[in-house]
C-alpha cells in the first residue's frame, strides 16, 4: 500500500519512519511512503505557504495554490492507482476509529493531508479532499502527528506487516468492549498480587474472568461504547448487576 505524505514539516516524520515495525514494512515492500513538501509547490523567492484569514480574526491559514499542486503532484506520480483516497487530518472531520482503518486497509493508496495554522482553505476540502478525519477531541499544531497514528493503524492490518507468527488481536474494536488487564511475572509486584485465577489453569474460570472485567472496564470508562458492543444474555446480566451496585459518586475499582 502507498502513502503519500503532504507536509510543511516532512523531518517530523524521520524516526517514525526508521522505527522497527514501520521500516520493516517499508523495506519488506508491504508498505510505501512518499513525502510531498508543499514548500516545494510556493512560487515566490520567500516560499510563503500561509497567508492571514478572510474575514479577520488570529492566525494564518494555508494558501491554497501551494497546496493544491502539492496534492496534484502526490496524485500524478501512478495516478492510475486504482482504490485511492485523499483524507485531511482536521480536529472538524468525522472521527477516526478502527473501522476507518479496515477501511483504509483495503486501498492501494491514502493520501494524507497535514493541515497547519488554523486550518487550510475551504475551496481545498471542497475540490481535492475525499473526507476530513479527527483523531480526538484536542487540539494540534498540525496534522503530521494524527497522520502517524493513522499510518500506524492502518499498516499493523496489512497482510505481511507483523510477519507471519503474530497475527493482530483486534479484540477490543471487533466486538466494542475495551480489553481485559494483562499481568506478567512476577506474581506479587510491590504487594500487588496477580489475580489468583489467572494462576489456577481454569481456562474456563480464566474466561468468565477476562469477559467481567471487560465489561466493567466498559461500563466504567466508556459506557457510550455499550450502544453498539456484541452482548450475550449473559453478559447484560452481569451488566445490570454493576448497574444495581453502583453508589451515586463513588469509584467502583474491585475485581
Ligand atoms: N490538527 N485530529 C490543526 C488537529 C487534528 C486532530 C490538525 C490541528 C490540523 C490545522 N488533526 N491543524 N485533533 O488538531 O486530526
Amino acid at each position: 500500500m502507498l502513502f503519500d505524505l503532504v507536509t510543511l514539516f516532512p523531518d517530523l516524520f524521520d524516526s517514525f519512519l526508521r522505527s522497527s515495525l514501520i521500516g520493516k514494512a517499508l523495506s519488506g515492500n508491504v508498505l510505501e511512503i512518499r513525502l510531498v513538501n508543499i514548500r516545494d509547490f510556493t512560487s515566490d523567492r520567500h516560499r510563503t505557504a500561509d497567508d492571514r484569514p478572510y474575514g479577520g480574526g488570529p492566525g494564518m491559514v494555508l494558501m491554497p495554490s501551494p497546496l493544491a499542486r502539492a496534492i496534484e503532484s502526490a496524485r500524478g506520480n501512478e495516478p492510475d492507482r486504482a482504490e485511492s483516497r485523499t483524507v485531511l487530518l482536521s480536529p472538524a472531520g468525522r472521527p477516526f476509529d478502527q473501522s476507518k482503518a479496515i477501511e483504509y486497509a483495503a486501498l492501494d493508496r491514502l493520501i494524507l493531508v497535514c493541515g497547519r495554522y488554523e486550518g487550510v482553505d475551504e475551496r481545498i476540502c471542497q475540490t481535492l479532499v475525499d473526507e476530513e478525519i479527527s483523531l480526538g477531541d484536542f487540539v494540534l499544531s498540525g496534522g503530521e502527528v494524527p497522520a502517524m497514528a493513522v499510518i500506524e493503524a492502518v499498516a499493523r492490518l496489512l497482510p505481511g506487516f507483523m510477519g507471519a507468527a503474530a497475527s493482530v488481536n483486534e479484540e477490543t474494536f471487533s466486538d466494542g468492549l475495551l480489553e481485559y488487564p494483562q499481568y506478567t511475572r512476577p506474581d506479587s509486584f510491590r504487594g500487588l498480587d496477580v489475580p489468583e485465577v489467572l494462576l489456577s489453569g481454569n481456562h474456563e474460570a480464566i474466561n468468565t474472568w477476562r469477559r467481567r472485567m471487560r465489561l466493567r472496564r466498559t461500563y466504567e470508562r466508556r459506557p457510550d461504547l455499550l450502544a453498539e458492543a456484541k452482548l450475550t444474555d449473559t453478559d447484560r446480566k452481569f451488566l445490570a448487576m454493576l448497574d444495581s451496585e453502583q453508589e451515586p459518586g463513588a469509584a467502583n475499582n474491585k475485581s
